[in-house]
């Protein structure tokens, strides 16, 4: 990468002497085998890599080399009898699709590294193992790793609208690609390629799942009339074809995000009605059209009866009729139909309504269909508990959809890592299967998986924010292994992105974990509230701006008290969680304080635990959200003349605007509970609005 930011693929020399000494015993001379397009990608990886990490020119050979004291090998068993003579096969063929195993090996007397894998996918993330063992600086005389993904399946998804170029929910710029130019690559498309396959990314739906309606008027005019829907058109999938062979040397996938009325938007029928012979009929050609151009094309994404998009409802049918007329065109060439479970009806409580609708139709969808599933119930919100959806359709394949962008969470100025809030998630225990059956041990079936909405643009760092490129990069960790510590994903992060310094290690990571709850508490005051943000017609206002008053329902603010009553006595959504966890949040008494109102309306006086009341406490805690961020902005000051001028100042402005931005929303919550309740701040400091 040259004229973008290199994000965690920096590959700078190795500080340490003796650990370069023996980085270039192994690898200055390296040997990958030579057969598919992901070998050829590695061999580019290393003539990237290598001359950077190492600070010299590294020798790829043709062929195993017999006369050095050290080589790198990649490869298959069946691709190289060196391979083959120093690993044993069968702790190669145990292994899934995509794991990988290295190892230091001694091999007719040289000392050697062996990356392999049973698939060449496999060997891609094999080697983007080792270039980041190497990268922060790991010891590698004595290797014996063995990886394996934890799930089938890590899709990112892009709200891009191509040809139109926005991305929804994008802070970093217009979409990365280029459609008017494609089949034609751009060199940033292999970069973000590269940048996926390093964290275990194997799949990539290319357009937004609203496919009618672009949000607002793009740079170009001419392509305000374009609309996602318009990607199925004939002469619009040829341009598929090279992104498709681009992402295949990195082992990803291409999927497309669908209209469910296409065959009447991109066909002539006049109807889209799933139960109807020509509707499937329509849906199998348009297949067998895709298929003919891409091969390994994933399979579509559907946001069906949602925000204004089309569904099976318009006909009369439910979700399994509308997903499984889609998903029967894809069955002969084994692609899957990812369909979002976010969708709305006739609840007043929106959390009630994916598990309403999905979990009757547990093992009625067809094999080749996954229901993707946010995070939480309601929609990406600074904090939610967990969807009650999890573990509730053990007959059906799911997924989960998490927001990697900061739609919520201070967009593209605020530093917010979101990898506490998944693992929050991803640890929380359903009792799906009784006790100890956490989220993250849910979507490992191989029509399974995880899911995140993506972050790039065009800007120069590709996430807007600096520190936001965490996000993309713990994503693509947690969703290989989602019991790696956060810590420990958020220290490799900063180790290959900024330094290897123990300070500067230290520092970014407290930043980043501490960076969350900050958030919650100055946009939320805590306590499981959501929705305190305004909806405005401004493209870059829309969710960014405090405006609670706008949203009544979602937080339960009124006189008499705040948090909405989801018990069994108001919307009956904690009944949706398995015991005992639905007694656990639906009792004032045993739910835990950060969801408190989100389960429960109570009186603005009523008393927590420590008898503070609730007013208060939410006071308190808009207020500790911007001390914090005070604190966050002090500790990244402390970096200044440690990290590069360019990424420092860029850091440093954006939290001078977060901290006057946290104040804004203190300001504007603080006001509007003291309206509501009537009562003050008892320490004087919550402002009348
Ligand atoms: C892509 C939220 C966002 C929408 C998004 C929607 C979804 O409502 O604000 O921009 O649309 O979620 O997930 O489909």
């Amino acid at each position: 990468m040259n004229q973008y930011d290199d994000c965690w693929l920096r590959y700078e020399r190795v500080a340490d002497d003796d650990r370069l000494a023996s980085y270039r015993r192994r690898c200055r001379h390296a040997y990958v085998a030579e057969k598919s397009p992901e070998c050829g990608a590695i061999r580019d990886e290393l003539r990237r890599a290598l001359p950077g990490l190492l600070a010299e020119k590294p020798h790829l050979w043709q062929h195993p080399p017999t006369t050095v004291d050290g080589f790198l090998a990649v490869g298959t068993p069946d691709d190289m009898a060196m391979i083959a003579e120093s690993v044993p096969g069968d702790d190669v063929a145990d292994l899934e699709d995509g794991g990988f195993l290295v190892r230091s090996v001694t091999w007719n007397g040289a000392d050697c590294l062996v990356v392999t894998a049973s698939t060449d996918r496999g060997l891609v993330y094999g080697t983007f193992h080792l270039l980041r063992l190497l990268s922060v600086g790991e010891p590698i005389d004595d290797l014996d790793v063995r990886e394996e993904p934890a799930y089938a399946n890590r899709l990112l998804n892009q709200w891009d609208t191509p040809f139109h170029r926005s991305v929804e929910r994008g802070y970093a710029g217009e979409s990365i690609f280029d459609w008017e130019r494609l089949p034609d690559l751009r060199s940033r498309y292999e970069d973000y390629a590269r940048l996926l396959a390093s964290v275990g990314i194997n799949g990539i739906v290319l357009n937004n799942v609203n496919t009618t309606k672009p949000p607002r008027a793009s740079a170009n005019a001419a392509f305000d009339a374009f609309e996602g829907w318009q990607l199925l058109e004939s002469r619009r999938l040829e341009d598929l074809t090279g992104l498709a062979s681009l992402f295949r040397r990195y082992g990803i996938r291409p999927y497309l995000s669908v209209n469910f009325a296409s065959p009447m938007l991109v066909g002539d029928l006049d109807t889209a009605d799933p139960l109807e012979d020509d509707v499937q009929e329509w849906w199998r050609e348009k297949a067998d059209e895709i298929y003919d151009l891409v091969p390994d094309f994933g399979g579509f994404l559907v946001k069906a009866d949602s925000e204004g998009q089309a569904g099976p409802y318009d006909y009369d049918r439910d979700h399994v009729d509308g997903a499984n007329a889609i998903a029967q065109a894809v069955v002969p060439h084994g692609g899957r139909v990812w369909w979002r479970a976010f969708v709305y009806g006739s609840h007043e409580d929106r959390a009630v309504q994916a598990h309403d609708t999905f979990e009757p139709l547990d093992g009625e969808f067809a094999d080749n269909v996954t229901v993707q599933i946010k995070n939480g119930p309601v929609d990406f919100q600074p904090r939610e508990p967990a969807s009650t959806l999890f573990g509730a359709m053990p007959k059906t394949d799911l997924g989960l959809e998490l927001q990697i962008t900061q739609e919520y969470t201070g967009q593209g100025v605020h530093a917010t890592s979101h990898l506490p809030m998944w693992k929050e998630v991803l640890e929380f225990d359903t009792r799906a299967d009784g006790e100890g059956t956490p989220v993250s041990s849910l979507f490992r079936g191989d029509g399974e998986g995880v899911v995140g909405v993506g972050n790039v643009g065009e800007d120069y760092n590709w996430t807007g924010h600096y520190l936001s490129q965490s996000n993309l990069y713990a994503f693509g960790r947690a969703a290989w292994d989602p019991d790696r510590s956060a810590e420990a994903i958020t220290r490799e992060w900063v180790r290959q992105t900024f330094d290897d310094d123990e300070d500067i290690v230290d520092t970014v990571t407290e930043i980043l974990h501490d960076s969350w709850e900050a958030c919650i508490d100055y946009e939320t005051g805590g306590l499981g509230l959501m929705h305190m943000m305004h909806n405005g017609e401004e493209y870059l206002e829309n969710h960014y701006y405090p405006s609670p008053a706008e949203w009544p329902g979602y937080h339960g603010a009124s006189e008499d008290g705040i948090g909405v009553d989801r018990t069994e006595s108001g919307s009956g959504y904690v009944t949706q969680y398995r015991e005992p966890v639905a007694e656990r949040y639906g009792s004032v008494e045993t739910c835990p304080e950060k969801f408190l109102l989100f389960f429960h309306h109570l009186p603005w006086d009523h008393e927590l635990e420590d008898g503070t009341t609730v007013v208060q406490r939410l006071y308190d805690n808009c207020f500790a959200g911007v001390e914090e961020v005070e604190r966050l902005r002090e500790r990244w000051r402390s970096l200044e003349g440690r990290v590069d001028e360019r990424r420092y100042r860029h850091v440093a402005e954006r939290f001078d605007e977060q901290v006057a931005q946290a104040e804004r929303w203190r300001d504007v919550l603080t006001a509007y509970f003291r309206e509501h309740s009537g009562i003050p701040d008892e320490r004087g400091r919550a402002r009348d609005g």
